[in-house]
């Protein structure tokens, strides 16, 4: 069987477009404050690959629904079983003038077997003037749901059940703002009992959804592990004649360096996951700092007291001690701690971003970085954009505040450190980085 085909459909301005662009993650679609944004009918693919998923076709909202209605009624009684048929009649008749444009543009989807989304913004009260619409869909005799969206912040929920139960046998709000995957499936589920004939396919398409879903997960987790692997482990190399370079411009010129690779990360999360128009907000947020800065190390980084745990103790330590100790503050571990932190400064390169090596008399060589805490830094700020973008729906259009949480993502730090070290030295074997993606993978 082809793919599944849902047409959205409703009044103008009740983010119909918007439930387009969340349930195709596509942040294409048009979608504005005024109503009539949509001006045409127009379809949107979920792909996974190269394989439809299904399509969903975004509509103008009807314009003239009672004059259409009254152009149905006028064409005398006709039976149940015809009405299809006349709304046939009314595409092929009327489409070609443009009196009823948008009520054509809806409709032709309809007459050609898409199933029916129809969209009411329940946060405002139920009003008669949307009974035509729901007469004239009810015509159709397709497979149909309705789906209640709010826009504002009231609750009228319980006004429009009475009549859109007249017309539609499921209901199920869906917020395309706010709605997680998990809404995003539940509302396919609900789908699948809106035609018997259907329910086969949409049982298969949430299948492929999840998987798809999966993947795109382990795609990101792909990408964050191997560019962490590989800022971790790069070296700036630049060629000099007779005088040799300073070395504070040589660290000022690595670190521009590695913050580039970073902001070339993030805009490979942001093209991956569907992002590359959004525009987010992060003057004031976390984000906004340099990986270098202190602030980063903050917010993102591991105690000095942790680093000289998981970098200096880790062979003495078994497992999990290693977890559990960097999580409790004991006098014990205190006094561990200030003996290593000065060796650890001198050995482990806490606070010393990179070395810097003449190689000939010719050639500089600064990097990889030293610093431990720097892969823990770059990898929080990467899944905590990762993150926000992922809870993110593609209906957005506004700036998207960054809202960083505080608590430290890691769990896992001991498997993280050896990893991240293992990243600085070279930028890790492919087993390496297979186990860094899987760790990466539990926190996505
Ligand atoms: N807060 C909030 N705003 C929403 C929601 N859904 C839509 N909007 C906003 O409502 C406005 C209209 O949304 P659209 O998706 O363009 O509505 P539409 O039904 O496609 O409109 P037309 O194409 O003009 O018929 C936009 O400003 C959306 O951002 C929602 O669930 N919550
Ligand atoms: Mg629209």
């Amino acid at each position: 069987m082809s793919h599944l085909k849902f047409v959205v459909v409703g009044h103008p301005n009740k983010g119909k477009s918007s439930i387009v662009a969340t349930l195709t993650q596509n942040e294409s679609v048009a979608i504005g404050p005024r109503p009539g944004t949509t001006t045409k009918a127009r379809s949107f693919y979920l792909k996974s690959g190269d394989e439809v998923l299904y399509e969903l076709i975004d509509t103008p909202g009807f314009q003239r629904p009672k004059r259409l209605l009254e152009w149905l009624k006028a064409q005398g009684e006709v039976s149940a079983n015809e009405r299809p048929k006349l709304l046939e009649k009314f595409v092929q008749s009327e489409c070609p003038s443009e009196i009823f444009h948008d009520e054509c543009e809806l409709l032709r989807p309809i007459v050609e077997g898409a199933a029916i989304l129809y969209v009411v913004d329940a946060s405002k009260p139920y009003s008669s003037k949307f009974e035509a619409e729901m007469e004239i869909l009810r015509y159709a005799a397709r497979p149909s749901m309705a789906i209640l969206n709010y826009i504002g912040e009231d609750d009228y929920t319980q006004e429009w059940q009475a009549p859109l139960r007249q017309y539609f046998s499921i209901i199920k709000p869906f917020n395309p703002l706010k709605a997680s995957f998990s809404d995003h499936i539940d509302l396919l589920k609900a789908l699948s009992h809106i035609a018997p004939d259907w329910s086969e396919s949409i049982v298969k398409t949430i299948e492929h959804l999840q998987e798809y879903h999966q993947q795109k997960k382990e795609r990101l987790a792909s990408l964050i592990s191997s560019s962490i692997c590989e800022i971790l482990s790069f070296k700036l190399r630049k060629r000099y004649h007779i005088t040799k370079p300073n070395e504070e411009q040589l660290h000022r010129e690595f670190q521009v360096a590695v913050e580039k690779r970073e902001r070339e990360l993030f805009d490979q999360i942001r093209e991956q996951l569907g992002f590359t128009k959004l525009p987010i907000d992060m003057d004031l947020q976390h984000l906004n700092y340099s990986l270098f800065s202190q602030e980063s190390e903050e917010i993102f980084g591991l105690s000095k007291e942790k680093i000289v745990l998981l970098f200096t103790l880790t062979s003495a330590a078994t497992g999990g001690a290693i977890d559990l100790a960097v999580g409790g503050h004991s006098l014990l571990l205190g006094t561990i701690i200030g003996g290593t932190l000065g060796f650890i400064g001198a050995n482990y390169g806490y606070g010393k971003l990179s070395e810097i090596n003449f190689i000939g008399s010719t050639i500089v060589e600064v990097g990889p970085i030293k610093d431990p805490n720097i892969g823990f830094i770059l990898l929080n700020r990467a899944l905590a954009f990762a993150r926000l973008l992922l809870e993110t729906s593609h209906a957005q259009r506004a700036k998207k505040q960054a809202a960083i949480s505080d608590e430290s993502p890691l769990k896992e730090l001991k498997k993280f450190a050896s990893i991240l070290k293992k990243c600085q030295k070279s930028s890790g074997d492919s087993s390496d980085r297979e186990k860094f993606k899987e760790l990466l993978l539990e926190l996505l």
